[in-house]
């Protein structure tokens, strides 16, 4: 079937089941259910069964969040080091928004040696790509000194996480949680909110990016969840920093939201003695499935259900940081703990050990085959387009490089996309890797395959796409099992060590959108490429003034300290 004649199916039902049009606000006893503990599939007018690339509530609730963002000193694992942060917090506050609400984000960039821009991972920005949050591609850098008010409706709802867009700043703190309240394909008691699994440096960024230029991707010390751990230093054997600790209630069913922040480390997350049930991958709530371990790259998310039904102890939740794919000296000790409020001993650290699933160091996606959307959306069996790209590093000038396809992608703070597009000046350079899309509702495969053993987790701004095949060794069109039909939908796939990946995606959604490796290293090193998604629509969709605005502040701040751009610029 066409995916608009679904949209229009299921529309066509609901309005049927309703007898009103969705966007009229009826008292709540015609709403169809009340979300609650025993049914979390429901959402008043709407439900877990509501396309919602086609509809979504309208609250008329606007939520707003003031974020300063500055330069101070935090120690994460009790090594203080400088770090860019949100109001001082690593990870910074959490947006928390309903389904259908306004989001207003203020964002002032306080810091002294730096511009800034905030992306909101995963969110859709469904005709509001100037609040995509991306330096270089839909806005300047916000000068020190200056602000920016990103606006976008949460059309989606689950969990993703926001961070600088500018340079590698995002993984020296500036990042925090997206929780956005919907429906779930699960049902729980409680909520406990977004957890952060971060690898950690006692370094700066910077300092790591340049070891990466220079000779590959560094050893990290360290890894955090939710912002803390403990860090022992092998020469003095002296242990600092504490570890992230939650308490359960026996009987008590959780809902935790996993979100890999990382710089460069695939984790997989398991907690002992506990199997969960996974209901979501990225913004895609998913026919739930039980595992003791979740294999999750950079920038990818899954919402999980945890039940509180083993024996009243304590126990280790573990981010384990696989070295398949990158270094990181405290790998196997990036631990929380998990107490039963009952327990005996509630100060101790758990003795509990790991699910022997777990040990399995590799860098893989959870098995598309678990990764079952419960809307069921199929992708077009026959795209408008298809083009292929070959992932490879490069050494220029004694520095790697990456490029995706054509070339390096590089593209300029002073002169971002939109603003480039906004004037007209349809002449793109080459190393701005422009995938030009004019035509709406077409449908785009992209075939992406690396003959390097690195796997690169890519994500697409924007969009969700369908993955439709995964898989190592060389891509073969006639031979790769590739599937339209339910296959997984989400926003990072992980492009596996020396192989491939093919996905799909609607041009539903006008904008200059990127595509990127998020391996924080792989992103300044140009491993990306831009969609010019319906150019003339998103131009005449643009705030003129904020553009010039920010640019002119730029600009200043440019030539007032001599800034020289030396990366992506993204
Ligand atoms: C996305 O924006 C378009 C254009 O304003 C609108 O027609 C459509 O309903 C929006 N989609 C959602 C899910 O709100
Ligand atoms: C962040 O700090 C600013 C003041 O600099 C304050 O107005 C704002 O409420 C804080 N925001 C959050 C989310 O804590
Ligand atoms: C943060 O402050 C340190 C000094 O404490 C300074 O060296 C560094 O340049 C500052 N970074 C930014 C981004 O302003
Ligand atoms: C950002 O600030 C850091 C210091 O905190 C500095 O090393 C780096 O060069 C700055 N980067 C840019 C692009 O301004
Ligand atoms: C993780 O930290 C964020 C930000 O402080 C907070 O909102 C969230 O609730 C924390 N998550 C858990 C599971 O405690
Ligand atoms: C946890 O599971 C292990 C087997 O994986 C079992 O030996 C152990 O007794 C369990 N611990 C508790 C406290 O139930
Ligand atoms: C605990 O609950 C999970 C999820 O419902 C289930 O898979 C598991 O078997 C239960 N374990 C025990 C010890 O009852
Ligand atoms: C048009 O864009 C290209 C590529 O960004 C740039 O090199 C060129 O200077 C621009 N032309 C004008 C007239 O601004
Ligand atoms: C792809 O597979 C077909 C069928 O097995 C084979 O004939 C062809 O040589 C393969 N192509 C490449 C480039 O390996
Ligand atoms: C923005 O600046 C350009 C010149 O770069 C000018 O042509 C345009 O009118 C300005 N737009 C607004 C809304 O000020
Ligand atoms: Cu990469």
């Amino acid at each position: 079937m066409h995916f608009l004649s679904l949209l229009a199916s299921l529309a066509t039902l609901s309005s049927v089941a309703l007898g009103a049009p969705r966007s009229v606000s009826s008292p709540s006893i015609f709403k169809r259910c009340t979300n609650s503990a025993d049914d979390r599939s429901c959402w008043g007018d709407y439900d877990i069964s509501t396309n919602y690339y086609d509809e979504a509530p309208d609250t008329g609730v606007t939520r707003e969040y003031w974020f300063n963002i500055v330069n101070t000193t935090a120690a994460p694992d009790g090594i203080e080091r400088v770090v860019l942060s949100i109001n001082g917090s690593v990870p910074g506050p959490t947006i928390i928004a309903d389904w259908g609400d306004t989001v207003v984000v203020h964002v002032t960039n306080s810091m002294e040696n730096n511009g800034s821009s905030i992306h909101f991972h995963g969110i859709r920005q469904n005709y509001t790509n100037q609040m995509d949050g991306v330096a270089s591609v839909t806005q300047c850098p916000i000068a020190p000194g200056s602000s920016y008010t990103y606006t976008w409706k949460a059309t989606q709802y689950g969990s993703s996480w926001y961070h600088s867009h500018f340079y590698v700043q995002a993984w020296d703190g500036v990042f925090g949680g997206i929780q956005i309240n919907g429906p779930a394909t699960g049902n729980y008691d409680e909520d406990l909110g977004v957890l952060f699994l971060n690898d950690w440096s006692h370094e700066t960024a910077d300092v790591e990016l340049l070891a990466a230029e220079a000779s590959g991707p560094p050893t990290l010390d360290n890894g955090l969840i939710n912002g803390t751990n403990t860090y022992t230093d092998t020469d003095t054997d002296v242990t600092t920093g504490s570890r992230f600790t939650t308490t359960f209630t026996t009987g008590t069913r959780y809902r935790i939201r996993l979100v890999n922040g990382a710089a460069d480390t695939h984790f997989k997350f398991t907690i002992d003695n506990h199997t969960m049930s996974v209901i979501a991958t990225d913004f895609v709530p998913i026919v739930p499935y039980s595992t003791d371990v979740v294999s999750i790259a950079m920038g990818q998310r899954y919402d999980i259900i945890v039940t509180a039904n083993a024996t009243s102890d304590n126990y280790w939740m573990r981010a384990i940081a696989q070295t398949a794919c990158s270094e990181n000296d405290n790998a196997d000790n990036i631990l929380g703990i998990v107490r039963y409020s009952d327990a005996a001993d509630t100060t101790s650290d758990p003795t509990s050990t790991a699910w022997s699933d777990a040990s399995t160091d590799e860098c893989v996606d959870e098995d598309m085959s678990l990764l079952v959307p419960y809307l069921a959306i199929a992708a077009s069996d026959s795209p408008d387009t298809t083009t292929d790209f070959d992932v490879e590093v490069t050494l220029d000038d004694n520095a790697f490089l990456w490029e995706m396809g054509p070339t390096t992608f590089v593209n300029q703070w002073d002169y971002p996309t939109v603003l480039q597009a906004y004037e007209g000046n349809d002449t793109w350079g080459s190393s701005q890797n422009i995938q030009e899309f004019a035509t709406a509702n077409t449908w785009a495969y992209w075939v992406i395959q690396t003959t390097n053993a690195v796997p690169h987790p890519m994500h697409l701004h924007g969009h969700d796409f369908w993955v439709l095949g995964q898989g190592t060794g060389t891509y073969n069109s006639s031979t790769a099992s590739l599937s339209v039909t339910n296959v997984p939908r989400r926003d990072v796939v992980l492009l596996p060590a020396s192989g491939w990946v093919v996905i799909a995606f609607y041009t539903d959604n006008p904008g200059a959108w990127l595509m990127h490796c998020h391996i924080a290293w792989h992103t300044s090193e140009g491993l990306a490429v831009q969609i010019l998604e319906r150019e003339s629509e998103f131009v005449a969709l643009m705030d003129g003034d904020v553009l010039n605005s920010t640019c002119a502040a730029w600009d200043a701040y440019v030539t007032a300290d001599a800034v020289v751009q030396d990366d992506s610029g993204i």
